[in-house]
C-alpha cells in the first residue's frame, strides 16, 4: 500500500516563527507541521503476503469459533431454504393452478409463507451470532492496537504523527470489521446461492440452464471491469477526503497563526481547491457507477426476455410446464443476483486484506527500545548515574552525541549547559532509557539500564519534562499521576514543596478544579509547577529536569527556583539550566557543545577557565544576573 507522504503544510506556507528558522531539522515542529516526505517509517511494500492478512485476520475469530461455526451452518441452511420458494411456485402452478385445484393453492400458499418465516428467522438469528462474534473480534482488535501504541518507545513516537497513525487505523479497523462482518459471510451466502441456483435452474431445463450462462460472462466482465475502475477511485478519494480532514485539523489547531498572519483568506482558497478536487473525483466514481447499474439491469432484462422466448416456446410444445417457467425465471434472478455483488465484495475484500497489512505490519514493528528478557528488577538505587563513552543517533549515521563520559555521584546536583541542539535533551532521555545509546553505557549505580526492567528503572527517577503535560482531570489526579494511591495529604506535600499550593487554594475547587480540555487554564509556570509537585509526588532518588526556557515573570521564575532546589534536595538531580540561579545552586556543571562535554567544573572554576562557560555567562546569563538585581 502506499502511504501518504505529501506535507500538509509546504514549506513557503509556514509563518515564520520566531527561533524556528534557526534551527534546520530541529525535532520541535509547529503545530501541525510535517517534515517533507516524512511517513510513518513503516509499510511502504508490505512484507506481509495478502493470505497471511487474510489467515491472521481470521485468527481473531478464532476465540469465537463455536458461534463462527454456527454462522456457517445457518448460511447453508438459508440459502437452501432459498431455494425452495420457487420450486413450490412451480408446484403450485403445475399442480393446482392449472387444474382449478384452490384448496390445494391455499395450502401451498401457506407453506411459502412458513418457509418465508422461518428463513427469516434463521437470518436473524445468523445476523446477529455474525455480528456477536466480529464485534467481539474487533473490540480486540482496538484494544490490541491501543496498548501497542501506547507501549511504543519515544523513538516511534517522534517518528509518526501519531494521531495521523491512529485515525488511519481507525479506519483500516472499519474497513476490517466490514469485511469481517458482511464480506466473508455474504461472499460465502453469494457463492451457496450461485452453485445452487445454477444446478436448480440446470435440473428445470437444461436449454434454459445454457442460457442463462451465456448471460454470465458479460456481467461478470462488467462487474469486474466495474471493481477496477472503482477500486483505485475510491482509494483516491478517500486520500482526499484525509487531505481535507487534516487541513482541517491543522487549521483549527492554527487558527491563532492563521489569524496573526492575516492568512484566512489563503487558507480558505487552499480549502476550495482541495474540496474541489474532492468533488471532481466523487464525480468520477458516480460517472462508473452511472454506467454499471444501468448496463446490468439491461444483461438482466435480456436474460429474461431470452427466458420468455426460448422457454416459452419450449412450453408451447409441450417440452416445459408453465410451472418450471416461471421457477426458472426465480432461478435465473438468483443466478445474477450474486454477479452484481461479486464487484462490491471484491473490491471491500481486497481493502480489508491491505488494511490487515498495514495493521499486522504495525503489529510486527520491532520497539528500539526493549527489555530483555532476563531483565532484572533495579533494586532501589543511591542515584550514582554514569555514562560511559556514550554515542548516540536518533537516526542511523547522524549521530548527536559524541563519546559523552561523565559521572554524577548520589545525591549531586549537576546543572548541564548548552547551546539549543546542543544535545542536553538527548542526554537526559538516555537515563531513564527513553532511547537506547549507539554505543557506550549509562549505569545506574553499576546496574546497565538496559539490562534491568524499564518499570523498575523509571519508577526510581522523575522525570519534568520541556513541556509540561496535563491530563483532563483534577489538579490533584494530575499530580498522582505516577502514584494514583496518594493520599491527599502526600498530594498537598508534593505540591507545597513545588510552590503550587497557593495557586491551587486560590481556585475555587482548589485540588478538585479540572484542567485539560474544558478545565481551567494554567500559566506556563503553574503548570510546569504542577508536573514538579507530580515528580515530587514520586519521591523518587533521581530527578532530571528539561527546565524550559518560557520567560516567565521575575516572581514566578522565583517561585519555580523555589521550588526545584526543594525538589532537588536529598536526591540525584540532574537539571538542563537556562537560568543562573539554577547553576548556581548545582554543585557542577557540564557544558556541551554540539554533542561533546567540553566543559566540567563549578560556577567559579568555569569562570576561571574562561572558555565556553565564561562566553554563555558573559552573553546571556550575566544579563540575568543584572536583571535579578534591578
Ligand atoms: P534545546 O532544548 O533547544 O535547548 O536543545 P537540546 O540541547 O535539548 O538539543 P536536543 O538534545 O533536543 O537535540 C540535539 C540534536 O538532536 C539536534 O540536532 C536535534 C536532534 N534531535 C533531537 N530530537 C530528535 C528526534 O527526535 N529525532 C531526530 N532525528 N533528531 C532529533
Ligand atoms: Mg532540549
Amino acid at each position: 500500500m502506499v502511504v501518504e507522504t505529501r506535507s500538509q503544510v509546504r514549506p513557503g506556507q509556514r509563518p515564520p516563527e520566531a527561533g524556528q528558522a534557526a534551527r534546520p531539522g530541529a525535532p520541535r515542529r509547529p503545530p501541525g507541521a510535517e517534515r517533507e516526505g516524512e511517513g510513518f517509517g513503516i509499510v511502504s511494500r508490505s512484507s506481509i503476503t495478502p493470505m497471511e492478512s487474510v489467515r491472521r485476520l481470521l485468527g481473531f475469530l478464532a476465540p469465537y469459533r463455536r458461534v463462527v461455526i454456527q454462522v456457517i451452518l445457518l448460511l447453508f441452511a438459508t440459502a437452501l431454504l432459498g431455494m425452495a420458494t420457487p420450486y413450490l411456485i412451480q408446484q403450485v402452478i403445475d399442480k393446482a393452478l392449472t387444474l382449478g385445484n384452490l384448496p390445494v393453492v391455499a395450502l401451498y400458499a401457506l407453506g411459502i409463507v412458513a418457509l418465508s418465516l422461518t428463513n427469516a428467522a434463521l437470518h436473524t438469528i445468523q445476523r446477529y451470532s455474525l455480528a456477536y462474534s466480529v464485534e467481539n473480534a474487533v473490540y480486540d482488535i482496538r484494544n490490541r492496537l491501543y496498548e501497542w501504541i501506547i507501549r511504543m518507545p519515544f523513538g516511534f513516537h517522534d517518528r509518526s504523527r501519531t494521531g495521523q497513525l491512529i485515525s488511519r487505523l481507525t479506519s483500516d479497523i472499519d474497513r476490517i470489521s466490514r469485511f469481517l462482518g458482511f464480506g466473508i459471510a455474504e461472499l460465502a451466502s453469494v457463492t451457496l446461492t450461485f452453485l445452487s441456483a445454477s444446478i436448480m435452474l440446470f435440473r428445470m431445463s437444461v436449454q434454459l440452464g445454457l442460457l442463462g450462462w451465456t448471460i454470465l460472462p458479460p456481467m461478470i466482465w462488467i462487474a469486474l471491469r466495474g471493481s477496477q475502475e472503482l477500486g483505485p477511485r475510491f482509494y483516491g478519494l478517500r486520500q482526499q477526503f484525509g487531505r481535507i480532514t487534516a487541513q482541517i485539523q491543522e487549521n483549527y489547531a492554527g487558527v491563532r497563526v492563521v489569524k496573526a498572519f492575516a492568512r484566512e483568506q489563503l487558507e480558505i482558497s487552499k480549502f476550495r481547491r482541495e474540496l474541489q478536487e474532492f468533488n471532481r473525483r466523487r464525480m468520477g466514481v458516480i460517472k462508473i457507477f452511472a454506467l454499471l447499474q444501468p448496463s446490468m439491469s439491461f444483461l438482466t432484462n435480456l436474460g429474461l426476455v431470452l427466458l420468455l422466448a426460448v422457454g416459452g416456446h419450449a412450453v408451447l410444445q409441450g417440452k416445459l410446464t408453465l410451472g418450471q417457467l416461471v421457477a426458472s425465471q426465480g432461478y435465473m434472478m438468483m443466478l445474477f443476483g450474486p454477479i452484481r455483488m461479486i464487484g462490491w465484495l471484491m473490491i471491500m475484500s481486497q481493502e480489508a486484506i491491505a488494511s490487515g497489512q498495514r495493521m499486522f505490519e504495525i503489529f510486527d514493528t520491532q520497539p528500539e527500545v526493549k527489555e530483555k528478557p532476563d531483565a532484572i528488577e533495579l533494586p532501589p538505587v543511591k542515584g550514582e548515574i554514569r555514562f560511559e563513552h556514550v554515542s548516540f543517533a536518533y537516526e542511523q549515521d547522524t549521530e548527536v552525541l559524541h563519546d559523552c563520559s561523565f559521572v554524577i555521584h548520589p545525591r549531586e546536583t549537576v546543572a548541564i549547559m548548552g547551546a539549543t541542539g546542543s544535545g542536553k535533551t538527548s542526554i537526559i532521555n538516555l537515563i531513564p532509557r527513553f532511547y537506547d545509546v549507539t554505543s557506550g553505557r549509562v549505569t545506574i549505580d553499576g546496574y546497565d539500564v538496559r539490562d534491568v526492567t524499564l518499570k523498575s528503572l523509571r519508577r526510581q527517577i522523575g522525570t519534568i519534562f520541556q513541556e509540561a503535560v496535563l491530563f483532563s482531570g483534577t489538579i490533584a489526579e494530575n499530580i498522582a499521576y505516577g502514584r494514583p494511591d496518594a493520599t491527599m495529604d502526600e498530594i498537598i506535600a508534593a505540591a507545597k514543596i513545588a510552590q503550587a499550593h497557593d495557586f491551587i487554594m486560590s481556585f475555587p475547587d482548589g485540588y478538585q478544579t479540572r484542567v485539560g480540555e474544558r478545565g481551567v487554564t494554567l500559566s506556563g509556570g503553574q503548570r510546569q509547577r504542577i508536573t514538579i509537585a507530580r515528580a515530587i509526588l514520586l519521591n523518587p532518588p533521581i530527578l532530571i529536569m528539561d527546565d524550559s526556557t518560557s520567560s516567565v515573570d521575575i516572581e514566578t521564575e522565583y517561585q519555580i527556583q523555589q521550588a526545584l532546589n526543594a525538589s532537588m534536595r536529598n536526591r540525584t538531580a540532574v537539571v538542563i539550566a537556562h537560568r543562573l540561579s539554577t547553576v548556581k545552586n548545582a554543585d557542577r556543571i557540564i557544558v556541551l557543545d554540539r554533542g561533546r562535554i567540553v566543559e566540567e567544573g563549578t560556577h567559579e572554576e568555569l569562570l576561571a577557565l574562561g572558555g565556553h562557560y565564561r562566553r554563555i555567562y558573559e552573553t546571556t546569563l550575566a544579563q540575568q544576573e543584572e536583571k535579578e538585581v534591578a
